[in-house]
């Protein structure tokens, strides 16, 4: 039987090690109240993790602050090796770093270990962007000039990150941030407090064995009162939060208050379009693995299905055929598809959405409900469902992070489909399923997806990290991860060099003296 001290053991820690949720480094202090942290796997009770103070907060970030004089003079590759010894690391303690966060966060071992690899994918990203972090030159209008742009390190990044991927989104930032020369102050999930710790240890170990100051990675550890320390800070100019709709608003207002820059990466609310040429197959394994996959805990899971009436009976016979076949239990257990909910809570608002549907008039086709006995004692267990609905159910408008899936019927062209898949406030994800030319290229076209992802042929969850993460609307507008999302955590500067011995003016404006 898998247990906590195993775990911990694994990526070279102990229980001691593990119960103070600040951290500059090497230094660990802590003196806020204890924040539990239960298993949903088992609902043991693996953790008990110190949250932060004010004044813990005001340590870290009086530390971070003078860590980013230091960092910001170290050039970008230097800084790139760095991350590449961090890489080195994760690659190490790859599979230690999946169990603990299939262990602490429920989802399925193969997801763990995804997980990390993301985090090593960003890693080997980071490295080669710590040599292209590239401004434009352009012509000035004056004779004897010369213009162009710079991009130089912001400060402090602040992160705010969700239970569902504890590790990863994390990753994502500090690794762009790092090679940009910022150093980050990170509140994990209150959730998941001991794959933060075990994350900071990670990467204090290697600042530490490179010789490099405390305060480059920084952990603080707490509810939305610590997140609100951070959204209000002026000496943390960016603040990139991964969450809610809900919580994503409250920072974006405290972050503009002060006008900061935040990135936010909110709530999705993610279909699928199956035409009537799409591959059955590869529709029902994206569909099921988008709907089940993480319990339904992505931000990227598909919570509708908008299918073509010629092929609705053909889907949805498939779809329920496959929810046959799903094994829902211990995680670590790789036989199992399905592990459990994040909590009670979560487990709560999956049967209120079901109940919801059901009085909005939506009918349920695969029964959902909690499971009970041997191996389900967490009461975290629950069965993915799908109910065919409406667009327009208050329901199916909200996102809840629950294995629902929402069936709903299409016909006619291409273009009702699309109204249904944008008609919701959210806008991260989006896919359609079709082999037809015409059907793909108007989804991706500006008539089509309104969502920052838009994908063919593939379901709406598992992005790659070379891309840029995030979405439109209530999704919240950021970009993380790959193609250009470093910029955000970089200030520009357009640089302007007269060497002559006149001073022309810019827009050929006389001013003689
Ligand atoms: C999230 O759920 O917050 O695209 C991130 C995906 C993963 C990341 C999800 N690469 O599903």
């Amino acid at each position: 039987k898998f247990g906590i001290n195993q775990a911990l053991q694994d990526l070279g820690l102990n229980v001691d090690q593990v119960n103070n949720g600040t951290s500059t480094g090497q230094e660990w202090f802590s003196n806020g109240e204890v924040i539990e942290s239960y298993s949903p796997v088992d609902g043991a009770l693996i953790g008990k993790v110190k949250s932060t103070t004010r004044e813990d907060y005001d340590r870290v970030i009086e530390t971070a602050s003078k860590a980013f004089k230091t960092w910001r003079t170290m050039p970008s590759p230097q800084r790139g090796e760095i991350v590449r010894k961090f890489n080195e690391e994760l690659r190490r303690l790859k599979e230690p770093l999946g169990k603990l966060v299939s262990y602490e966060m429920g989802k399925s071992y193969q997801e763990g270990l995804g997980e990390v690899q993301e985090m090593i994918d960003i890693c080997d990203f980071a490295v080669g962007l710590s040599r292209q972090l590239h401004g434009l030159t352009m012509h000035s209008e004056r004779p004897g000039h010369r213009m162009y742009e710079q991009y130089h390190p912001l400060g402090i990044v602040g992160i705010i990150s969700a239970f569902n991927f504890p590790v990863a989104v994390w990753s994502w930032n500090t690794a762009l941030a790092w090679v940009c020369g910022d150093v980050c102050v990170w509140k994990g999930s209150e959730k998941t407090p001991l794959t933060s710790v075990a994350c900071q240890n990670i990467a204090a170990r290697v600042f530490n064995d490179a010789g490099l100051p405390e305060g480059i990675s920084c952990l603080i550890t707490g509810d939305y009162r610590v997140g609100e320390m951070l959204s209000k800070d002026e000496r943390v100019p960016l603040i990139s939060a991964t969450g809610s709709i809900r919580m994503g608003k409250i920072v974006a207002q405290a972050v503009a208050a002060r006008l900061g820059k935040s990135l936010l990466e909110l709530g999705g609310n993610n279909a699928i379009i199956v035409t009537p040429d799409a591959n059955i197959k590869n529709t029902v394994i994206g569909a099921v693995f988008g709907a089940v996959g993480t319990c339904g805990q992505r931000c990227t899971s598909t919570r509708r299905l908008i299918v073509h009436e010629d092929v609705y009976d053909k889907v949805k016979d498939a779809i329920v055929a496959a929810y046959k076949q799903l094994r829902i239990g211990n995680p670590l257990d790789e036989n199992n598809h399905v592990g459990p909910l994040i909590d009670k809570d979560a487990v709560k608002n999956y049967q209120a959405a079901l109940d919801k549907v059901v009085e909005e008039g939506g009918k349920v086709i695969v029964e959902g409900g909690v499971l009970e006995g041997e191996g389900y004692e967490s009461g975290c267990y629950v069965k993915p469902a799908i109910a065919e609905a409406q667009n327009e159910y208050e329901i199916v408008q909200h996102e809840t992070f629950a294995p629902v899936l929402y069936l709903m019927k299409y016909s006619g062209d291409i273009e009702n489909a699309l109204a249904l898949q944008n008609g919701v406030k959210q806008g991260l994800s989006s896919a359609i399923m079709t082999n037809n030319l015409r059907e793909a290229e108007r989804f991706l076209s500006v008539e089509g997806s309104d969502c920052g992802i838009a994908n063919v042929n593939i379901g709406t969850s598992g992005a790659e990290i070379g891309g840029a993460f995030g979405g439109e609307k209530e999704t919240g507008g950021g970009r993380e991860s790959g193609s250009d999302a470093w910029k955000i955590y970089m200030r520009r500067q357009t640089n302007t060099i007269n060497y002559t011995t006149e001073l022309p003016l810019a827009q050929g404006i006389k001013f003689d003296l």
